[in-house]
């Protein structure tokens, strides 16, 4: 049990691979799991897709695990867990993601990916919950992300590393999931810094810019799953329209309930894709 005070990741001086590798190594330890093939970071509305998609082996509250932070929010879950699919393969759980709006820099963010990546996963599934562009994207609608624009002005990255992000969002996997549900839309994903919402000026800037799905988090997570090999498929499950598209304000409390009401359906549909994989 590790419930230190201080993240490893905070020290600057220390490596943050090495360290996602000391955490894949306790995963190792606590499960007897050698290797994971894929992983999928659960955002708000997606949470239910872990029990749908095999059995749970093993599940591992993430402040046991070096580099990983308590969740900050309420309704996000700090686990990890092991699912033996019925292929045989295995899946790593994330339910624990820290956002970049907490502060505690992109190491934190990225570490899950990196540790998911260190435990063997070849495929990084992204999901979270966000805000619609298009007006015919009524909450509860599943969307399949095509590409992002980073607007947190940040990378995963440090120094001098130069990664293509062309096909960031792997075409092979949006076509296996369109296999599965045809009627999927697509759109590019903006991840803002967050907390707060976009004004409805930002709204109109994104898509402006090309964006069709606003959030908050994903962005970074998928650099760092390219940076490490992986093959991302993203998904956002639209619980609002944006700031401005809709007259009506936002409120955090209608983006849970439309999560929570949206939830069986899209946890079905993402367990249909793994399925696949
Ligand atoms: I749920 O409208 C959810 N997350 N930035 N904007 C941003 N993040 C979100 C939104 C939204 N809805």
């Amino acid at each position: 049990m590790s419930h230190t005070a201080v993240n490893p990741l905070d020290d600057e001086h220390a490596d943050p691979f090495a360290i996602a590798a000391q955490a894949a190594e306790q995963l190792r330890d606590a499960t007897g799991v050698e290797h994971h093939d894929i992983a999928l970071t659960l955002g708000s509305g997606w949470a239910k897709a872990a029990d749908l998609i095999g059995e749970t082996t093993h599940t591992i509250a993430a402040t046991d695990i070096a580099g990983f932070s308590k969740p900050a929010l309420e309704g996000h879950v700090g686990t990890l867990r092991s699912i033996l699919l019925p292929s045989g393969k295995r899946a790593l759980v994330i339910g624990a993601r820290t956002h970049y709006y907490e502060n505690h820099g992109v190491r934190r963010v990225v570490h899950s990916v990196r540790t998911a990546a260190a435990a063997g996963a070849s495929v990084m599934i992204l999901t979270n919950g966000a805000g619609g562009i298009k007006d015919h994207w009524v909450p509860g609608t599943p969307v399949l992300i095509s590409d992002h624009l980073n607007l947190t002005a940040n990378s995963p990255l440090e120094g001098a590393t130069f990664i293509d992000l062309t096909d960031l969002y792997a075409q092979r996997l949006r076509d296996l999931a369109h296999t599965v549900a045809p009627e999927l839309d697509e759109g590019v994903y903006v991840q803002f810094r967050g907390p707060h919402y976009e004004t409805p000026a930002e709204v109109q800037m994104a898509k402006a810019m090309g964006g069709h799905i606003v959030g908050m988090s994903t962005a970074l997570e998928a650099i760092a799953a390219r940076q490490a090999g992986m093959e991302v498929l993203g998904l956002s499950l639209i619980t609002n329209l944006a700031a401005g598209i809709s007259p009506e304000p936002l409120s955090h409390a209608e983006v849970i309930d439309a999560g929570k009401a949206a939830e069986p359906v899209i946890s079905a549909l993402l367990a249909r894709i793994v399925a696949q994989l």
